[in-house]
């Protein structure tokens, strides 16, 4: 079972209550920048390929309203701007709260002492050699001082990494951007809409085709001990690295995970398919308002991610296709989990008719 890591972190959750500067100001009709347009419509939410998991199904029927989406995933220049005109902390560099914490693991576990407390978010770890593919504990670790400067612990940073995705972000840190930037999170499904960029019912977000190197930033080799790193990068990419997907965004297959504003169930399709009745389609669904998680059966709240990540592999986790869902307790800051944000709008002008003489 692919990703089950909030029980092991801390919930330090301190109220957000930074000022905020209103955001850039936009014309009517003027693409907001670096966002993309994506028109909205009636698609087949959920997978029912090889590789789709239990919880994309049962395919259905969901229609999105039209919405800007950042064509990229946030990246550590533009996060930087954020804290540089708030002086907003993330979760990962705040104390971890045992408080909190423990209402998250079973009951009766100790406190941890007051070294593995410190503020730190997991950071990736390779074995020397193959290991069991359910023990994630034996390639994730927990790292005092990583966060999203130092995403590969005390002693790394993102110097010259300004258009590297950033990491270690919580669900909160990511809200917080988002409503700083005048945005939000998408849904999941206006993410899958957005993934799908037209390709309704594909595998991939490029379509039918088998990944390769070539089309997005997954891992090659033996996970998790052997990157052959063949598509270039064992790690996070720069944003737009491999190609775009039909609506112009990048990196929606693998790279770093990303944020929905959902709250994860399995059992959400199963839920909408009998709420709309056979046939139905369900409009702008925002997901179950109460979470369950199997992966982290204590935590009071889970969140969908999206996308998959440089880590994704077939032999492990497919996650790299549009309709593959993962659950992440909203607490956690990984190595490879971003996010990017979307905007409520209008569809951007029409191209101006010609005008003068040669219009007559
Ligand atoms: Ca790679
Ligand atoms: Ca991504």
């Amino acid at each position: 079972m692919p990703y089950p890591f909030g029980m092991v972190l801390a919930a330090a959750f301190a109220a957000f209550g930074l000022v905020v500067p209103p955001p850039p100001a936009m014309s009517a009709g003027a693409a907001p920048r670096g966002m993309a347009w994506i028109p909205g419509g009636e698609f087949t939410m959920g997978g029912d390929d090889a590789l789709a998991r239990p919880d994309e199904r049962p395919l259905h029927r969901v229609s999105v309203d039209g919405f800007w989406m950042d064509v990229t995933e946030v990246t550590n220049a533009q996060f930087a701007a954020f804290v540089k005109a708030t002086g907003y902390r993330t979760v990962a560099e705040r104390p971890v709260d045992w408080e909190e914490l423990k209402k998250q693991v079973p009951p009766g576990t100790p406190r941890p002492p007051d070294s593995q407390l410190q503020p730190g978010a997991l950071v990736f770890a390779p074995p020397a050699e193959p290991v069991d593919l359910s023990r994630y504990d034996r390639w994730w670790t927990w790292t005092t001082g990583a966060c999203w400067r130092h995403p590969r612990g005390p002693g790394s940073s993102i110097d010259g990494n300004d258009d590297d995705p950033v990491v270690h972000v919580a669900f909160e840190d990511a809200e917080a951007y988002a409503r700083w930037a005048g945005k939000r999170l998408p849904t999941e499904s206006e993410w899958e809409f957005a993934a799908r960029g037209g390709r309704d019912r594909a595998v991939n977000v490029w379509g039918n085709e088998p990944i390769d190197p070539k089309r997005a930033n997954t891992w090659q080799g033996r996970f998790p001990d052997r990157n052959t790193a063949d598509d270039g990068f064992a790690l996070a990419a720069p944003v737009r690295s491999f190609p775009s997907n039909g609506y112009g965004l990048f990196d929606m297959a693998g790279n770093v995970w990303e944020w929905c504003s959902d709250r994860y169930r399995p059992d959400a399709y199963a839920m909408r398919v009998e709420s709309a009745g056979a046939g139905g389609v369900t409009m702008n669904p925002r997901g179950p308002s109460t979470p369950v998680d199997p992966r982290n059966p204590h935590a009071t709240d889970s969140r969908v991610v999206r996308g998959g990540s440089f880590l994704c592999n077939d032999s492990y986790c497919a996650s790299y296709r549009p309709a593959a869902r993962m659950s992440q307790t909203p607490d956690t800051g990984m190595q490879h989990l971003g996010f990017r944000c979307v905007k409520d709008g209008s569809p951007p002008a029409a191209p101006a008719a010609p005008t003068g003489p040669s219009a007559r």
